[in-house]
């Protein structure tokens, strides 16, 4: 990490505008802040101070409501720039010109706890995007898991109060291991799916930098021709796509709450910008007839093995915000945001989250006018007649406020016609259909991509899905609720399904329970077509695995933990190194200050045992030096640091001859493991940069219980 840059950037070095008086917001200039305004100095307070009230008024009004979902985010600035342009698929100007750069602000976010929980809960995060277009704004508010929990949206409230902390007593924060979550998902079967992928390592990224995104709905693109086609979007990260294990999420959830926003916040301050390829999965109609599921039925994934994905571009991000409020909390995402050449799929859930997002800006920012705060402005011109409203700030000059009118001065009704044809049009469809309150039957099959899912991980994969079942529904205090998901998982993969049990004390039931066939039945007409489920398919696309990058220690971050009597040279060896791969050394030891090696040379530490943890650190490198190591093995939590690494399944090097910090730590349970590495040769420092490139050793999971 560069620290110079981070503290450049630290506003508390940033030196004050002294040449600009204190004013209160009408412009007054403010003599004195420190003392309110008395009826002498001992004396009570008088009520003409209309300095102090207005500091205290505004004060008092500081918080708005916070997001009723994916309250707590990080956003960036950045760049979308073209590299295949789609003329053919789609007339949006940003997406027809090789080159074209267009401006971006992208929020993630985590989906359930408050505005002041932790990053690392198991869920899911968004991803939204705003693309500054020259044709407008166009928002693409998605998640990095593609499917979604429910099929249509008027459940979303249901789903969003089940996982949400119980209403009593507002626990537990940021979790969805209680009761009423798991309630909800096991009489509600069309969730299987999602939640199969929130049990998986998807949900616990290591970093918002190695995710990838996903649009989840389906939309639609358009040509200049009228021709349309149906779409997916996707975003594929440059770091390839990695996770932490659970162990190591909950106690980073205590040693760094903001261990996403810090990681991306430090990696822009630092000029390694986190970069991800856009693509797009085009469907023809002839194509998304083929398919044996619906396409409008978000809970449904279309593998890349059947529709592949084009890149079309790369997202980068470039810049922090200014200021957390204003942009990151101020920034209004909405999917209805869209430009000429991209629509709507039928989609039900789509179709109300059009609905929702503006719906609900009015009571996050409280106004109509919310469009015209500057990181939701549009920087192309908008010209309209909405007028008013709450905190409007256009001063709008022209002599008429309706449409049509003749007074002279501007027509936008004409704009249309004045663009040559580009402005928005939705594509025309054939409509027709009974009013009904019904769902369609070709969403019937909530169980054969569920299955597929959890058939295509890895092995490692597979135990951290059973682990994560295991522990949430070990959460669940009513046994009947514990009972019915495992009728779900009894349909969807009978191996999972008796692990699960095993660890719960149960046996797995024969198949849904009579309430899961109870509610589904009063959404489908015929429910449940069991018989008509696909069990054995295996897609490698949807393992994360296959979305690695194993070539790279760029930006990965190493503990290297040393104290008086260390090997300078080995260290200088090993620290040159890792500068030159592009990724972080810290110097940890039990003080700060500055360390004396063997040799007299001096190292200033960078952090100490308690005030970073093992867990923040991707690897760990015990310094050589004999009287270094015996020194850390009689501190506590330096054999810790070597437990949880360890344990966390991270490549380990351990430098020098002494045996002393294996013995005295967890190493010595552990024989011949391949990502711990004795540094005696600069080949074995070039062995263990491989092995923090390979990011996790998961074999050593599956040959030992350490955790
Ligand atoms: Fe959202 N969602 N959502 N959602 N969603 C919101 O809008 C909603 C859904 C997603 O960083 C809210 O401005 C409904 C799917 C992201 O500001 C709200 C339904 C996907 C963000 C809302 C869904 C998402 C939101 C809350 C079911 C993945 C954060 C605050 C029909 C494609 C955007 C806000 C940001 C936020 C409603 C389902 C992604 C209430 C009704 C599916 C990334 O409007």
């Amino acid at each position: 990490m560069n620290k110079d840059n981070i503290k450049k950037n630290d506003p508390s070095s940033v030196d004050l505008p002294t040449t600009q008086p204190l004013t209160s917001n009408q412009g007054t200039t403010i003599a004195d802040d420190f003392n309110t305004l008395k009826s002498g100095t001992r004396g009570p307070s008088l009520l003409e101070d209309f300095l102090f009230r207005e500091k205290i008024f505004h004060f008092d009004h500081e918080r708005i409501p916070e997001r009723v979902v994916h309250a707590r985010g990080a956003g960036a600035h950045g760049i979308f720039r073209l590299t295949d342009p789609i003329p053919q698929f789609s007339k949006a100007d940003f997406l027809s010109q090789a080159g074209a750069e267009t401006d971006v602000f992208v929020r993630f976010s985590t989906v359930v706890g408050s505005r002041g929980s932790t990053d690392l809960a198991r869920d899911v995060r968004g991803f939204a995007i705003k693309f500054y277009t020259s044709e407008g704004i166009f928002d693409l508010v998605g998640n990095n898991i593609p499917v979604f929990f429910i099929q249509d949206a008027i459940n979303f409230p249901d789903l969003v109060h089940a996982v949400k902390p119980e209403e009593r007593n507002e626990i537990p924060q940021a979790a969805s291991a209680h009761n009423t979550f798991w309630d909800f998902a096991s009489l509600m079967p069309e969730t299987a799916h999602m939640v199969m992928w929130l049990m998986s390592d998807r949900a616990i990224p290591r970093s918002y930098r190695m995710m990838q995104g996903f649009g989840v709905n389906t939309y639609k693109l358009y040509n200049a021709q009228g021709e349309s086609f149906f779409v997916k979007f996707h975003l594929k990260p440059k770091l390839g796509v990695h996770s932490v294990v659970w162990d190591e999420a909950q106690k980073i959830s205590g040693r760094n709450p903001d261990f996403h926003r810090q990681d991306l916040w430090e990696a822009i301050e630092n000029g390694d910008f986190p970069e991800w390829e856009l693509g797009v999965q085009i469907l023809t109609d002839e194509q998304e007839q083929a398919l044996d599921f619906d396409i409008l039925d978000a809970t449904k994934v279309i593998p890349e093995e059947l529709i592949p994905i084009q890149y079309i571009g790369t997202l980068q991000l470039n810049r922090n915000p200014d200021n957390y409020f204003a942009e990151t909390e101020q920034v209004a995402f909405h999917p209805g945001h869209v430009v000429p050449g991209i629509d709507f799929s039928d989609d039900p859930l789509l179709q109300g989250r059009l609905f929702s997002y503006l719906d609900t800006q009015l009571s996050r920012l409280g106004s109509s006018n919310f469009h015209e705060l500057p990181i939701n402005k549009p920087k192309n011109p908008t010209h309209n007649f909405r007028r008013d409203g709450a905190m409007r700030h256009d001063i709008p000059t022209e002599a008429a406020n309706y449409n049509p009118h003749s007074a002279p001065g501007g027509c936008p009704y004409l704009s249309n016609l004045m663009s040559g044809g580009k402005g928005f049009d939705s594509v025309p469809a054939e409509m027709e259909g009974r009013k009904v309150r019904k769902r369609s039957e070709t969403f019937g099959d909530h169980f054969s991509q569920t299955a597929t899912f959890y058939n295509s991980q890895t092995e490692i994969g597979k135990k951290h899905i059973q682990d994560a079942f295991s522990f949430e529904l070990g959460k669940v205090t009513r046994e009947e609720i514990r009972s019915r998901y495992l009728g779900i998982l009894s349909v969807v993969n009978k191996d999972l399904a008796r692990i699960v049990a095993d660890r719960l004390g149960l046996v797995v039931p024969d198949g849904l329970s009579k309430e899961t066939v109870q509610t589904a039945s009063q959404i489908f007409e015929n429910y449940p077509a069991l018989d008509k489920i696909k069990l054995g398919f295996t897609y490698p696309s949807l393992s994360m695995e296959y979305h690695c990058d194993f070539d790279t220690i760029k930006t990965r971050k190493i503990a290297a933990i040393l104290s008086e009597g260390f090997d300078i040279q080995e260290l200088k060896q090993m620290q040159s190194r890792i500068k030159a791969e592009g990724a972080v050394l810290d110097i940890i030891s039990d003080r700060y200050g500055e360390i004396i090696s063997a040799t007299g040379e001096v190292v200033k530490v960078d952090y100490t045992l308690v005030t970073m943890d093992s867990v923040l650190y991707d690897a760990l490198y015990v310094v050589g030096g004999d009287a270094s190591q015996e020194k850390l093995a009689t501190i506590k939590k330096a054999v810790c640091y070597v437990d949880d690494a360890l344990k966390h399944n991270k490549a380990i090097a351990i430098g020098g001859n002494s045996n002393v910090m294996v013995l005295a730590s967890d190493l010595r349970l552990v024989e011949s493991d391949k990502a711990v590495v004795k540094i005696r040769t600069a080949s074995d420092i070039e062995m263990f940069i491989q092995l923090v490139a390979l990011h996790r050793n998961w074999q050593r999971e599956l040959q030992n219980d350490l955790l």
